[in-house]
């Protein structure tokens, strides 16, 4: 049995050491330790003869591995951990009692898993979904839980309609198609007959369902729950992450792309990012409402498909959590994690959300099946650190030895214990909220309204966000193959906006639908949209990806001095070529080339540099896949730089209506809708530092009204 340890930063590492296990072991054994002579040849009778039975060690090794899958969560299957800690800015005492939440020098230590929603274990990372974004905090009185997304709002209201909305949004029963994609008819069937899902429905369809990163995107609680203090005041709580690098996503056809050239995309990022020691960090806000104020907002503050705009109820960042740590073993870690809604500690409590109500049954149900059993909470990453002791016991997989004869209470064999705890004691009080009512299958008149938030969230969009929006309309809905569903989905969306309505139909092959009275709505809420948020920077380059396009003959004094401005700024840079090896500058130094045209691909990086040096440039105009590389950064918007001979490239890309550097002014450094030239190519001091600043920008919206990009 484990006995009480402190908490800090290391508790978690230190109790996961118990059980690793070293691997350079010097014999092979099978799993009863008896070493083995031979593992490449089974036992036969005779050189040409069957296989024996009697092979124990075949049948353990086969036998093993026949039964090494266990069932992958039926949704959020694909998913990526990370351990680290979280640290509270200063006590919480007045809102909560949380221990956790108290001393600002105290590290909980914490796993967190990112996810897809809908696709396979095996699924890309890229795709078009809504992110999970789950939180195990190892609190000293027990094991926290806040199993989140990156998006604050839900597609139904009452967890009962979601086997519903999982098989709707799944690959559809007869033919397991589509795979990770909600481009097709029975997800867009459940959305029309289901119009509470408009207001999520356009957060997927905007760019927060495709992140630039698990390290910069937001995560919310999304349910509705409650703080309670040491003198047993409740008050209703959301919760919010917000990411210190910035909020930053993709665009449709570079995700696209990415699901290809790389499917790991998202979790090679986040694995190499903590391996750089970038640690991803994020700040922890909450959203407060008092009791007496539940009844006040033209929303119902229980309905998951609604936010609290952030103007009528402002978000207090109270902590910090930083992510230091990549697991040891995948499925030891990552796969085996079981979160459950329904782990809170003293301080937290639900709310009657009715999609809330519906999870705290379902978390823990599933792993039942999933983990096989009632003993998960002793596989090594769901054990808590607070000691644990009650009169449960047996079940497959039980780890534990319970020494004695006593397992129930109250008994007198036993002294009595182990015994429950007063309030002071540290035992959990449920927060007695005063519940009455008739036993009805109802939701309260709030809840209908359906289309008021999605209308603010329209509203609050930047114009690119809004043309991004559009665009996913029409591959999503373009895909559905019955009409009347599309026509339905022009109808529905009508509610929100009429140009809305109007774009998607023009983009879907459905007539433009007339303006519906009253759906003029002109509040607006700036921080839903990741362009106008305060919760976003645009001010930093760090742990960005920028490629550097070579070939022999580069200049390497120009190289170098841009290399170096932007791994000072905390950039990675690769160099890529058309094939891997060494590069040899104009001045005969030499450089290794990271990536070739076919490992790499624009798509994979933040950003392009193309340094000077006629020989390599000539070489470099003649190739197809630089002048692409240029082509397809340029169509995503990303910032590009050149220098010296390198401007010269850039044209040969015909990038339109770009103003580049011109042959005249050597030392001018032209800017211009991300693109940063310069003629100088051996002393790039200001060229850096406007380079440097488009990165930080990240994208270049304006250049998207050119369409007539080749990419
Ligand atoms: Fe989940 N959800 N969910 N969900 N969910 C699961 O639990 C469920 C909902 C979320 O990385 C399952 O362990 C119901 C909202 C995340 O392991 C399952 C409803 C939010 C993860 C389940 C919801 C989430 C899950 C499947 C009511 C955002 C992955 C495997 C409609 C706040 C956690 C598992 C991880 C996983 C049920 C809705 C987030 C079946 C019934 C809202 C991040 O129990």
């Amino acid at each position: 049995m484990e006995k009480k340890r402190a908490v800090d930063e290391k508790s978690k590492d230190d109790q996961l050491e118990m059980f690793r296990e070293d691997p350079e072991r010097e014999f092979l054994t099978t799993n009863q330790g008896v070493r083995v002579s031979n593992t490449d040849i089974s036992l036969k009778a005779g050189e040409r003869g069957p296989t024996l039975l009697e092979d124990f060690h075949f049948r353990e090794k086969i036998t093993h591995f026949d039964h090494e899958r266990i069932p992958e969560r039926i949704v959020h299957a694909r998913g990526s951990g990370a351990h680290g800690y979280f640290q509270v800015y200063e006590p919480m005492t007045e809102y909560t009692s949380a221990k956790f939440l108290q001393d600002p020098n105290k590290k909980t230590p914490v796993f967190v898993r990112f996810s897809t929603v809908v696709g396979f274990r095996g699924s890309a990372d890229t795709v078009r979904d809504i992110r999970g974004f789950a939180t195990k905090f190892y609190t000293e009185e027990g094991n926290y839980d806040l199993v989140g997304n990156n998006i604050p709002v839900f597609f139904i209201q009452d967890a009962i309609k979601f086997p519903d909305f999982v098989h709707a949004a799944k690959p559809e029963q007869d033919n397991q198609m589509p795979q990770a994609s909600t481009a097709h008819d029975t997800l867009w069937d459940f959305v029309v007959c289901h119009p509470e899902t408009v207001h999520t429905i356009m957060w997927l369809m905007s760019d927060r369902a495709i992140p630039r990163s698990y390290r910069m995107m937001q995560g919310f609680g999304v349910n509705t729950y409650r703080f309670v203090n040491a003198e047993g005041k409740g008050r209703f709580i959301k919760f919010h992450w917000r990411p210190l690098l910035g909020i930053h996503s993709l665009v449709w056809d570079e995700a696209q792309k990415i699901s290809g050239k790389d499917p790991d995309f998202h979790r090679r990022d986040l694995w190499e990012a903590i391996e750089m020691g970038n640690y991803p960090e994020y700040e922890f806000g909450i959203q407060v409402i008092e009791e007496e104020d539940e009844f006040r907002f033209d929303f119902d503050i229980l309905d998951a498909t609604k936010i609290w705009p952030e103007e009528e109820v402002p978000v207090k960042f109270i902590g910090k959590m930083t992510l230091n740590r990549n697991p040891d073993n995948f499925f030891a870690e990552t796969e085996q994690v079981a979160f459950c809604v329904s782990n809170v500690v003293p301080g937290i409590d639900f709310s009657n959300d009715p999609l809330l109500q519906g999870r705290l049954f379902s978390y823990l149900d599933t792993q039942l099946i999933r983990l096989g059993g009632p003993n998960f909470h002793e596989i090594p990453i769901n054990r808590p650190l607070a000691p644990i002791s009650n009169n449960q016991r047996e079940g497959y997989h039980r780890m534990t030895i319970n020494k004695g004869k006593v397992s129930y209470f109250p008994n007198s064999l036993g002294e009595n214990l182990p015994r429950p705890a007063s309030a002071e004691e540290g035992g959990y009080i449920h927060y007695m909220e005063k519940v009455e009512g008739k036993k009805i299958r109802e939701r309260s008149e709030k809840f209908k309204d359906f289309f008021s938030q999605a209308k603010l969230f329209w509203n609050s969009m930047s114009e690119p966000e809004k043309k991004h929006i559009i665009i996913a309309f029409h591959f999503e809905v373009g895909k559905v193959i019955d009409p009347k569903i599309r026509k339905a989905v022009v109808e529905l969306f009508n509610n929100v906006d009429n140009e809305l309505a109007i774009s998607i139909a023009r983009g879907v092959g459905v007539s433009a639908p007339e303006q519906k009275e009253g759906t003029q709505v002109m509040k607006e809420s700036p921080n839903v949209s990741q362009e106008r948020t305060e919760h976003t920077v645009k001010n930093t380059i760090k742990t960005r990806k920028i490629a550097i396009l070579i070939a022999d003959g580069y200049d390497h004094t120009g190289v170098r001095q841009v290399m170096q401005a932007l791994n000072g700024g905390g950039a990675h840079t690769d160099i890529i070529s058309k094939y891997r090896g060494m590069l040899k500058s104009s001045s005969g130094e030499k450089l290794e080339v990271n990536q070739n045209y076919l490992t790499a691909a624009s798509v994979m990086y933040d950003a392009v540099y193309v340094p000077g040096g006629k020989e390599s440039i000539d070489t470099l105009k003649m190739q197809g896949d630089a002048i692409h590389f240029i082509n397809e950064a340029f169509r995503h918007c990303k910032p590009l730089g050149a220098t010296g001979e390198g401007v010269e490239l850039l044209k040969a890309a015909n990038l339109p209506d770009i103003k580049f550097a011109g042959q005249k002014s050597a030392d001018k450094v032209v800017s211009d809708k991300g693109v940063v030239t310069s003629r100088n190519s051996e002393n790039t001091g200001s060229f850096n530092d406007s380079f440097i600043a488009a990165i930080a920008k990240h994208r270049y919206w304006d250049r998207e009204k050119k369409e007539q990009v080749p990419a």
